[in-house]
């Protein structure tokens, strides 16, 4: 049972506790670690102890936000998960940690009440525009370096304040977040406007590999085991990678099938246009997320989890 609580309640929480781990989802995107990077910087500014977990090595690509990884060096007493929608997203090495979340700070409509306490604004756009008011709440001086933190989650999740999750407030937060030093910048630049030599060579192997189904209203992209061991990406290569089809002419739903490590798993990646719901198809899978984005992970062979999530989005554009 979880208990549903405002952004005053959690900061409440927040400041009365000490000696705090606070949690990122598996697969770590912009939005997890920025939110995360802000509430452990502004805990330690206020004397705390606390440090970031994930299940995942934090990307080269985050090197900037200086998440300070636990690394066992003080006894935990309160755990927060950030963007955390279900705990199968902890991942393996934090699974332990699932039936020990005291509060969880999300955006997701799909989330399942995991935690003794949730935080939830399933209207927000990234879990960073709800961090920056807890933190606001908390009573808590937002740094140069908390701007870029927070700046990070709303670009990304965003799409550059692009998707149609992007609300009035998203942009007045993140104007308030550049006055208050967020390098507009150097984040768009690093996030939108450069592409690794690995991302261009994906983005070519996507173009020639296409697949498209439902009188071309989905797009399919398989990337198989072959693929990533020829062109050795970084998960961060392949991210930007999911939304690209659904930007095609005519295609309402675009999926991204990629190899999980163990042998016969696979990550599904739903972008889906206005009217179609990405987080009802993932869920027909186990999965979730928003209406626009969702994901899910699914067990067989490239050919069965094809078959399988094929079946799940002709139910719904031919219903
Ligand atoms: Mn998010």
């Amino acid at each position: 049972m979880t208990t549903k609580i405002d952004v005053n309640e959690a900061a409440e929480l927040l400041l009365a506790k000490d000696n705090i781990l606070i949690l990122c989802h598996k697969n770590p995107d912009g939005d997890t670690l920025g939110s995360a990077a802000a509430l452990c910087c502004v805990l330690r500014l206020l004397g705390k102890t606390a440090a970031v977990a994930c299940h995942n090595t934090i990307p080269a690509k985050y090197e900037y936000l200086n998440i300070p990884v636990y690394n066992d060096e003080f006894e935990v007493e309160y755990v927060v998960s950030v963007d955390v929608a279900g705990v199968n997203l902890l991942g393996e090495t934090m699974a332990h940690y699932a039936h020990k979340v005291d509060l969880c700070i999300d955006h997701h409509e799909s989330n399942n009440g995991y935690s003794n306490y949730l935080c939830l604004k399933e209207d927000y756009p990234a879990a960073a525009q709800l961090m920056y008011e807890v933190i606001l709440a908390m009573g808590c001086e937002i740094t140069p370096h908390v701007a870029d933190c927070l700046y990070t989650g709303l670009i990304t999740d965003t799409g550059c304040f692009k998707y149609s999750s992007t609300t009035p407030l998203t942009h007045v937060v993140g104007a308030r977040l550049m006055e208050l030093g967020a390098q507009h910048t150097m984040l768009v630049e690093k996030f939108f406007m450069s592409k690794t030599a690995k991302a261009v060579k994906l983005e070519k192997f996507m173009l020639n590999n296409l697949e498209y189904y439902f009188d071309d209203r989905c797009a399919l992209l398989a990337l198989t085991r072959d693929v990533i061991l020829d062109i050795k990406p970084e998960p961060t290569d392949i991210d930007g990678l999911s939304a690209m089809p659904r930007n095609f002419e005519g295609v309402d739903v675009s999926i991204l099938i990629r190899p999980l490590r163990e042998e016969g798993a696979y990550k599904l990646s739903i972008r889906t246009g206005e009217t179609v719901s990405a987080n009802e198809i993932a869920a027909a899978l186990g999965g979730g997320g928003h209406v626009r984005a969702a994901g899910c992970e699914v067990i067989g062979s490239l050919d069965s989890v094809k078959k399988a999530i094929l079946k799940e989005v002709e139910n719904i554009l031919c219903r």
